[in-house]
């Protein structure tokens, strides 16, 4: 079986971590992850301190597993979130969007496992010399705010860079996705996409069904004019966003355009006027399956690869010994 550090780090059984999702990862979502041997992450996003101590109670209530909460630096919240987190023993804090430096010794003090989302090589090995216990390396394939590496070239860089276990993301939805992971040096995956294609996540409909439907260049990057990037589907929403973007719209203009459209697409599965983040891999998703399912097939590609290519090594053995 499939072990790494990362389970050994966060006690749970499968290297398979859910990404936060604003509006999304809340209890059924997180508690159906942690149930089915991963690490569930509740977004705090930018809700208010006691919506995210509402979520981990009902979490908790829904299972006995480890999980995370995911703490959106930008938000005007995040020092009252970051006391809530160790008033209620969150076991696993992740971050997203931003440094949480100042926060680190706090959530270290509290016995808190911190594992940091960045996109540069840089942030990883700072936050490493902060205490981080591990970091996800998120790719650009990925849905919502991206950096501006891919996978394939970000991951195994952060590797090299640091000594803690590393988690891939960004591009991941399958047992062969795990393999890559692993093969680039990283511990384990993070995946958000997958996920909002299960049967336990609250998403739209709507949304679930314009993710089956997407094609492999379905999803476009918004914000690049004003170094906000946010990967997202292509819909009225972004064809939109980027005229005005051409136009040389300010950064208010288009946040203030931008406004809420999360929820409205996500939750309201307003599809061509709300704003639908979603990663690359979203070309690949073709089924709305229990969380216990994703996970489990996942595995269980993942080892038939890594069967096969133990299999292949001694195919070649035997043919060289032929020759
Ligand atoms: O955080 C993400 N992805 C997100 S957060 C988000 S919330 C949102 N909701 C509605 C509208 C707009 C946003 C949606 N998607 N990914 C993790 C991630 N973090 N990727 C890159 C980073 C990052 C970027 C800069 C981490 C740190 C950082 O630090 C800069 C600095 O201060 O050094």
């Amino acid at each position: 079986m499939l072990r790494t550090a990362i389970c050994d780090l966060f006690g749970i059984k499968y290297p398979v971590i859910q990404g936060a999702m604003a509006h999304l990862s809340t209890a059924e979502l997180v508690s159906a992850v942690s149930n089915a041997g991963g690490l569930g992450i509740i977004a705090a996003a930018g809700y208010e301190p006691d919506w995210v101590r509402d979520q981990i109670r009902l979490t908790r209530q829904q299972t006995d597993k480890p999980f995370g909460v995911n703490i959106y630096i930008p938000s005007p919240y995040t020092g009252q979130v970051v006391r809530v987190v160790i008033e209620e023993k969150v076991p696993v804090v992740a971050t997203g969007a931003g440094n949480p430096g100042v926060y680190m010794s706090r959530f270290k003090e509290a016995g808190i496992k911190v594992m940091p989302v960045v996109s540069s090589v840089a942030l990883a090995e700072r936050l490493e010399r902060m205490g981080a216990d591990a970091i996800v390396a998120e790719g650009m394939e990925a849905g919502g705010h991206i950096g501006e590496t891919t996978t394939m070239a970000l991951v195994p860089q952060v590797v090299d860079a640091v000594t803690i276990p590393v988690v891939a993301a960004g591009g991941i939805a399958d047992g062969r996705g795990l393999v890559v992971a692993l093969a680039l040096g990283a511990k384990g995956i993070q995946m958000g996409t997958r996920f909002i294609c299960s049967e336990e996540c609250n998403a739209h409909l709507r949304f679930k069904e314009k993710i089956l439907k997407a094609g492999d260049r379905d999803t476009v990057v918004t914000g690049q004019t004003t170094g906000h990037p946010v990967r997202c589907l292509a819909n009225r929403l972004t064809s939109e966003l980027l005229k005005m973007e051409r136009a040389g719209a300010s950064k208010e203009e288009l946040e203030q355009f931008g406004k809420g459209r999360f929820y409205q697409g996500v939750i309201e599965g307003n599809v061509e006027e709300g704003s639908l983040m979603a990663g690359q891999i979203a070309g690949m998703i073709k089924d709305i399956k229990p969380v216990k399912a994703i996970i489990g097939d996942i595995m269980a590609q993942a080892e038939e690869i890594i069967s096969g290519l133990e299999s292949f090594r001694v195919e070649d053995r035997c043919l060289n010994q032929r020759r």
